[in-house]
């Protein structure tokens, strides 16, 4: 897919490589937008499976194919998540067997379930099983699972422990949370794909995606946070938070039952030495000084396939900027702090 920008990528921009960390729908859609001005195959999204679960008997990973559909761009654009143009009769027959229904599977989203389920079966690592899905799709961006094992996020709220999909979706998010933990993330081994992508990085980007569910958990796969800190490559986040409310989802709420400002300064200081350089929106440019870092203001609200790409450019021209500042001299522009 290809976006109509009146200039040609730079060269710069033409040869590098870059690893980004995505959860669901603003992960995914920052991925869309690298994977447009990127070379193709330049791109790596390192992806959240904590919200992982077993449903109608199937393996479903919502962040995996979140980043997948939107990566062959056949997500669908009103949800962010699941598949554009989908029917529902699936559903519409397991209620009327008594099947749960609180979590909306769309028949054409199913077939990617069951056939990711079988081979799972077969015994073939979700690392495998993911890299078969985007070649079929067309992806031409790398997709990796943040580890092969079996990793769940489980929320802990005033209502008792609760699975991540029987939160965030069943609940609504409604229990108020108190803490999370990553199950099964000690086991977990960091993948010689991770390894690699991340070594050979030129910049890793931390999309606007929660920094609790969608960051956190990735991070908690043993090692990683160290490969990421000591990586040669500049390390940009994005805020997921705009005028003091998250883009989607519960991060504002989040933030606030954890006792924290609801701030892209919170995310700033949540990701702490991980970070080189932090992207706010121009709604929040009050803000900049605050951030300890180099800080560049700008549009961050992804509406369609040219805002993805515009704030794509702006982030990797920004962190190619950061990288030669940090050893040549001070940034010098208006929209760079
Ligand atoms: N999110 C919802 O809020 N309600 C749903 O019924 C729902 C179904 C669903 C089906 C497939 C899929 O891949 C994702 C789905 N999501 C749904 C999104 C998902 O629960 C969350 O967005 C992520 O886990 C958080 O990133």
């Amino acid at each position: 897919m290809t976006i109509s920008s009146p200039d040609s990528p730079s060269p710069q921009l033409s040869q590098i490589r870059v690893v980004a960390l995505a959860g669901g729908v603003g992960g995914a859609k920052l991925a869309m937008g690298l994977q447009q001005i990127l070379e193709p195959g330049a791109l790596t999204v390192i992806v959240n499976t904590g919200d992982d679960f077993e449903h109608w008997g199937l393996h479903i990973c919502p962040d995996l194919d979140t980043v997948l559909y939107n990566l062959a761009g056949m997500n669908n654009p009103d949800y962010g998540w699941g598949r554009a143009e989908e029917q529902f009769h699936v559903l519409a027959e397991m209620e009327r067997f008594g099947g749960e229904e609180w979590f909306r599977l769309g028949d054409k989203d199913l077939a990617l379930h069951l056939r990711r389920t079988e081979w799972l079966r077969q015994g073939v690592p979700l690392s495998e099983v993911t890299d078969r899905l985007r070649r079929m799709l067309g992806i031409p961006s790398q997709i990796l699972p943040m580890a092969n094992e079996a990793i769940r996020t489980l929320v802990h709220t005033d209502e008792g422990d609760l699975p991540f999909q029987h939160y965030f979706v069943r609940r609504r998010c409604e229990p108020t949370l108190i803490d999370l933990s990553f199950i099964g993330a000690d086991r977990a081994k960091l993948s010689p794909d991770i390894k690699r992508a991340v070594d050979r990085a030129d910049l890793i980007v931390f999309c606007p995606s929660n920094p609790y569910v969608s960051i956190d958990p990735i991070l908690a796969v043993p090692g990683l946070r160290d490969r990421l800190r000591n990586a040669k490559a500049p390390k940009i986040g994005v805020s997921p938070i705009v005028s003091g409310q998250a883009i989607k989802g519960p991060a504002a709420k989040m933030m606030q039952e954890l006792g924290e400002l609801i701030s892209p300064i919170t995310v700033v200081d949540h990701l702490g030495d991980l970070l080189d350089g932090f992207v706010i929106d121009r709604q929040d440019a009050d803000l900049a000084d605050a951030v300890i870092l180099p800080a560049l203001v700008t549009d961050t609200i992804m509406r369609d396939l040219q805002s993805k790409a515009d704030l794509a450019r702006a982030v990797v021209e920004f962190g190619l900027v950061t990288q030669s500042n940090s050893t040549v001299s001070p940034i010098d522009s208006t929209s760079v702090n």
